[in-house]
């Protein structure tokens, strides 16, 4: 089977963007955006979501985060679109809890290609580490509209403000990882049986 994969560059004023992404990878990444935070929420995306992920971005960080963030966002979105393609034979929809210490996030998705995105995340401190927590909002809402999925997101209860923006976000990778019927993976990134069952992978399936 083709590995679902793609690379593209994007280009403006205020930002460049290199990302290549391999739906059927094993987790391997390269990410390099300049904003430590968001190198690391990147990476977990890939070694979790078992995607090869490369990224190497630049952008006006010298003003703020906020261009190269909802950039990075759409970038991914519209890698997302293009590998997975035509969808044949994967789950459209994908869900998934994800509780933090005393945090717990949901993500819900759809495949659609009728972007829509609802964020029901509210925190009263939101800076993690040097990072803005407030533009991971617009960060899905980017992949959201450019991946052309319906994309819910919401943190259930959170008492310590540094767990939950963290929770909300790894509840997000998780939804990208629904094995699915139909579509074998090739046989060399099949992923291990207990990850699989844990949580899911576009368009894979458990061995
Ligand atoms: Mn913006």
């Amino acid at each position: 089977m083709k590995a679902r994969q793609v690379h593209l560059k994007r280009k403006t004023k205020e930002t460049k963007i290199d990302l290549a992404l391999n739906l059927d990878g094993r987790g391997k990444y390269k990410v390099s955006t300049t904003i430590p935070f968001l190198n690391h929420m990147l990476e977990l995306l890939a070694k979790h979501g078992r995607f090869d992920l490369r990224i190497n971005a630049q952008g006006d960080t010298h003003i703020d985060d906020h261009h190269l963030v909802e950039d990075i966002g759409i970038a991914l979105g519209d890698a997302i679109a293009k590998a997975v393609g035509d969808k044949k034979g994967i789950h459209r929809y994908g869900n998934f809890y994800l509780p933090m210490d005393e945090s717990l996030s949901y993500v819900a998705l759809d495949l659609s290609n009728r972007p829509y995105f609802v964020w029901k995340v509210k925190w009263t401190k939101s800076d993690i580490g040097r990072f803005d927590g407030m533009l991971l909002e617009h960060f899905f809402e980017s992949v959201a509209a450019s991946a052309r999925m319906n994309l819910h997101m919401s943190l259930k209860y959170a008492s310590s403000p540094t767990t939950s923006p963290r929770a909300s976000l790894k509840g997000s990778r998780a939804p990208f990882r629904r094995p699915s019927p139909g579509t074998p993976a090739p046989k060399a990134s099949l992923p291990p049986k207990a990850s699989c069952r844990a949580s899911f992978v576009l368009g894979k399936t458990c061995p």
